[in-house]
């Protein structure tokens, strides 16, 4: 009724007969609308991408922090992740072309004996494009921190968590997919998700107790024969066009991983059978699926799973064993094969596995997970009198608790809130941290994100926990990856920093 009221109101633009027309007018006036939204939208971004485009051409951008800041506001317009990347590469050679023409002599910093000594903490020697870490902030993958992907990148339905494929969209881009272009890139990682025989054929010559770790850096060995990057490099590609080959083999690697780790993961502990891809499904419930496991619940935990470990700046081990392996022209596989032997470090990516085999101990030690204060500080101490580190705590940049920690934190207390691992593992972030902080020497004594995920993947079914840092490795691909395209794009140099001996650094310091 209020709607006929509305229209007699407007009676020279809308001739009320009955109800019937009525509704067609409304139906013409409904798509009348939404073609004049679309066009000023697509007038908008049109009009936004451009302008980006003048803005660095003519060098209007004061400061570093001003041009990350516009870089995320922009939304996408391309339909698919290909051309938009196309359009992005000759605006970001312009860029580093100017930094290096007008700023090449610019200090950033001084290297202390420390530093060398100490692992290049806290020296900046890298550019890399999808995120930074902030000590106290934590990750903010191209400037968005969690919160805000969780708000304003596509989940699998309305509130849900960042679709993997968003976060790679958002990693390479530096530009927020709609859901369109995220389904069509979930499609594209799909249809090249084809694995060849002889990947699994490698991954069987391994004995099956080989940890989960080797089998995948064999699998994706197994895989760089398909790669497009050495094709291209034999058949005497021209050096601008780099990137186009490294795009093709990081996307096919990105989609073929979760069907190798999962077979590694039904190999060791199922039956063997393969899963095969599930054509309905998008990139982290398709993992998950392969894997053996389809509650909705788990799903969107593989969504936010994959989306949170996927990127963490460069300077981590495996980020920058990836980019380091892929300086000398090394293809994506072989770089990120690299990178995957230094995920599976202890101190690493390993700690995932590290932190449930703890807890196990602990429900071991007192046989139940619900034990009081004192018997955990005693258990805490007796490990770090015996010389090992407390998994799940400490880092090497951050020094507040780990913004990936609380996600995961916040999606347990909304699932699993009465889980006896999950109690146990938020009393343990009560227990922890004084403990450390005692020791005088632990710089950061909050939990980092391997000390909540295992107890979740426990939960849900995924009780193995030596296969955990596999799942990290799937989900470090997405971040990884767009940065070795990158590396390309802009003809990153061969990595190769100075070294000098022990004599030679005890003289300049003697000096
Ligand atoms: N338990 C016990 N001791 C710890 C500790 C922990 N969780 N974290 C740091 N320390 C110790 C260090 O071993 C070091 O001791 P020594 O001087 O005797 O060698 C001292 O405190 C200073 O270390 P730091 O500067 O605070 O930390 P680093 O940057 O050197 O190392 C990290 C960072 C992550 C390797 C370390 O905190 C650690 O070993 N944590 C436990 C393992 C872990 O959870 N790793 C996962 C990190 C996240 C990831 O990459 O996935």
């Amino acid at each position: 009724m209020s709607l006929i009221h509305t229209y007699q109101f407007n009676p020279q633009l809308f001739w009320i007969r009955d109800l019937s027309s009525l509704f067609s007018d409304f139906l013409r006036y409904a798509l009348l609308s939404v073609l004049v939204v679309a066009l000023v939208q697509m007038a908008f971004f049109r009009s936004v991408s451009a302008l980006s485009r003048l803005r660095s051409r003519v060098g209007q951008q004061s400061n570093l922090s001003n041009s990350v800041r516009w870089l995320q506001t922009q939304t996408s317009t391309h339909t698919d992740l290909y051309s938009e990347l196309k359009e992005l590469v000759p605006e970001y050679q312009e860029r580093v072309k100017k930094l290096k023409k007008e700023h090449g002599s610019v200090e950033l910093g001084k290297i202390t004996v420390d530093m060398v000594l100490g692992g290049m903490r806290g020296m900046t020697a890298l550019v890399w494009l999808g995120s930074a870490v902030d000590p106290d902030e934590g990750i903010r993958f191209r400037g968005m921190s969690i919160p805000e992907c969780q708000k304003k990148l596509p989940g699998a339905f309305p509130g849900g968590e960042p679709l993997p494929e968003a976060v790679l969209w958002l990693l390479l881009t530096g530009k927020i997919p709609n859901k369109a272009q995220v389904d069509s890139l979930a499609q594209e990682l799909r249809s090249r998700a084809t694995i060849p025989d002889y990947a699994y054929k490698a991954i069987d010559a391994l004995p099956v107790s080989a940890h989960p770790m080797t089998q995948f850096t064999t699998g994706v060995m197994a895989l760089q024969v398909q790669s497009e990057f050495q094709k291209a490099y034999e058949g005497g590609i021209h050096k601008s066009r780099y990137w186009e080959p490294t795009y093709e083999d990081t996307m096919n690697l990105i989609a073929r991983l979760p069907a190798v780790a999962a077979y590694i993961y039904r190999r060791k502990y199922k039956d063997g059978k393969i899963i095969s891809l599930d054509h309905s499904l998008d990139y982290g419930a398709n993992y998950a699926h392969m894997l053996g496991f389809d509650d909705p619940e788990m799903l969107e935990f593989m969504r936010l799973y994959i989306s949170i470990h996927s990127d963490h700046e460069g300077g981590n081990v495996s980020s920058h064993t990836a980019h380091l392996v892929a300086s000398p022209l090394s293809d994506p596989y072989l770089a990120f094969a690299a990178a995957l032997n230094g995920l599976a470090g202890p101190l690493h990516g390993l700690a995932n596995q590290e932190v449930l085999r703890w807890i196990r101990s602990i429900v071991a030690e007192f046989g139940t997970p619900n034990i009081s204060t004192e018997q955990l500080t005693d258990y805490i101490n007796k490990t770090l009198s015996s010389g090992q580190v407390v998994p799940g705590y400490g880092h090497g940049v951050l020094r507040q608790t780990d913004p990936r920690y609380t996600c995961q934190r916040e999606f347990a207390l909304k699932h699993l809130p009465n889980d006896p691992y999950f109690q146990l593992v938020s009393k343990i972030k009560e227990v922890v941290p004084p403990i450390l902080t005692k020791l005088g020497k632990v710089k950061n004594p909050w939990p980092n994100v391997d000390a909540h995920s295992g107890v979740l993947l426990n939960y849900y079914g995924l009780t193995e926990e030596n296969y955990y840092t596999v799942l990290f490795g799937v989900s470090r691909s997405i971040g990884v990856g767009p940065q070795l395209i990158w590396d390309r794009a802009l003809g990153m140099p061969l990595e190769r920093p100075k070294s000098v001996t022990l004599e030679k650094l005890e003289q300049l310091c003697a000096k």
